[in-house]
């Protein structure tokens, strides 16, 4: 663990929000075996109390009641007995408590809910219930969020679904999702970072968060983790994505280019170097970056039989473009080094993971998979012009021959591919149908994975534990935000 590092992260610490949510409730008079349903009105995360009284005559034991908090509105009907995923189901959000004397009761833990069930399970008499509150946190300052106009209202409404997903993540760091895992992950972290240059302005968060990552030790390869605890005590994440870490470098890279903090990015320099670096080592004799490792693989997506070393050569590809602009800007003398493994990476990509006939990238090395993900991550990477680029995206993404991306995340890197190619109309068109159909089903926060013709898939084997505010998905934010004054309502 790097201490210098650490002491800055923790000096960082963010300013937390609180809001008083008083619930309503009808009803107040419960009995053995009453349940009833609260609505918070939206989604929060925080803390929940109540006030119990006795009704009549004292009550002379216990009240067990039972809690159960719910991200939306289908969730409500879920059983958590029948969970059978594949994390720990701890993670479903419930309390038991045995109440011995009336009083405010606080329950334990923080909640991510809109809707709370709340079950007498056992009580001798009728007791009294009232005073719901939710003091819901985040260490968002939402009076930084600029107030725009946004004419489309499906834009406008997928705008505050977005904005709402990155606050409720935004606590004493970026978390992914504050139901689950409830910490900071690289992958999550570089697109709350973007999202958030455009709404929220939590740039000392950012810092923060990269100083966490900074202060993690790098692995036997080189590499940052992939995510680290944070509190009460650091530590270092024990599985490391290859991707992510590269992903370590975009994130300074565009931290820079928000704030232009040089002393932050000095501090980080030697770190996204030896990223880069460590990847080097990692190119095979065709030029084309391989991942040997048993302890370390790329992620890119939640989807299921995906073959990735296209998708990884592209991620690569992608924090070196960043990287060079970085470099050059702050005149560094490797700029030249950095730059030369750019172009011979574009080149090498172009040679060996192009399929010229079949006009996409096809390649052995994935075994000849068509994915989504391939031709997204080599556009991003910059291997082809915007001419090639447009065609390749235009004939993967709406077909149903290519493995296609599932999670928020890999689907903000369609858009961004999109848009570097010059498709603003079909990527604003794409972000109306992705995550408006979310925002359809009545979503206050969008989701950790979602696909409209599967709506029971998770990674975890049970969509019981999916999040459903989940930090990746709150990208819509930026590209609205950035895009507002121009292009979207622009024909191709
Ligand atoms: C899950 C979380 C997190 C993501 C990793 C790869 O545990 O959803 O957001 O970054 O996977």
């Amino acid at each position: 663990m790097n201490e210098f590092f650490l002491e800055k992260a923790n000096k960082e610490k963010p300013f937390i929000f609180h809001k008083m949510i008083k619930v309503k409730c009808e009803k107040n008079l419960f009995s053995q075996g009453d349940k009833i349903t609260l609505d918070l009105g939206n989604h929060y995360v925080g803390y929940f109390s109540f006030v119990i009284c006795r009704h009549d005559i004292y009550i002379d034991a216990p009240v067990e009641l039972e809690f159960k908090f719910f991200e939306n509105k289908r969730d409500l009907y879920d059983n958590f007995e029948n969970y059978h995923g594949s994390l720990c189901k701890s993670w479903l959000q419930r309390e038991n408590i045995f109440i011995d004397n009336p009083g405010k009761v606080c329950l334990p833990r923080r909640y991510a809910c809109r809707y709370i069930t709340i079950e007498v399970k056992n009580t001798p008499r009728t007791a009294v219930i009232s005073d719901f509150s939710f003091d819901s946190v985040s260490s968002a300052d939402i009076l930084k969020l600029p107030r725009i106009d946004i004419p489309d209202n499906t834009f406008k409404r997928i705008d505050e679904i977005a904005v709402n997903t990155l606050k409720n993540c935004m606590q004493f760091v970026f978390e992914d999702g504050p139901k689950r895992d409830r910490r900071l992950w690289l992958g999550d972290l570089r697109l709350e970072a973007l999202t958030s240059y455009y709404t929220l302005r939590a740039d000392n968060l950012v810092r923060r968060c990269l100083y966490f990552f900074a202060a993690g030790d790098t692995n036997k390869y080189g590499f940052v983790p992939s995510f680290v605890y944070t509190y009460p005590n650091f530590f270092r994440g024990e599985w490391d994505l290859l991707d992510y870490s590269l992903l370590f470098v975009v994130t300074v890279c565009d931290y820079f280019e928000h704030t232009g903090d040089i002393e932050t990015i000095k501090n980080l320099l030697n770190i996204c170097k030896l990223q880069l670096d460590s990847s080097e080592k990692l190119l095979d004799d065709k030029g084309i970056i391989s991942c040997p490792y048993t302890d370390m693989t790329p992620f890119i997506d939640w989807c299921e039989g995906l073959e990735k070393n296209t998708a990884l050569h592209g991620v690569y590809l992608y924090a070196l473009d960043k990287f060079t602009v970085l470099l050059e800007k702050i005149n560094d003398s490797d700029t030249e080094k950095y730059k030369g493994l750019l172009n011979h990476g574009r080149i090498c990509a172009r040679k060996e993971l192009f399929d010229e006939k079949e006009g996409i990238f096809l390649n052995s090395r994935d075994n000849f998979q068509k994915n989504v993900h391939s031709q997204v991550w080599m556009i991003l990477g910059g291997v082809l012009e915007a001419d090639e680029a447009q065609k390749v995206l235009l004939s993967s993404i709406y077909s149903d021959d290519f493995l296609s991306p599932k999670t928020p995340y890999m689907q903000h890197y369609v858009c961004e591919a999109m848009i570097k190619s010059g498709l603003y109309k079909k990527a604003f068109d794409y972000i109306r149908s992705f995550w408006g159909k979310m925002a359809d089903e009545g979503a206050d926060t969008f989701y950790e994975i979602y696909s409209p013709d599967d709506p029971e898939l998770s990674p975890y084997g049970d969509r019981m534990i999916n999040s459903m505010c989940h930090a990746w998905s709150c990208t819509p934010a930026y590209f609205i935000r950035k895009y507002n004054e121009h292009k979207y309502f622009h024909e191709n």
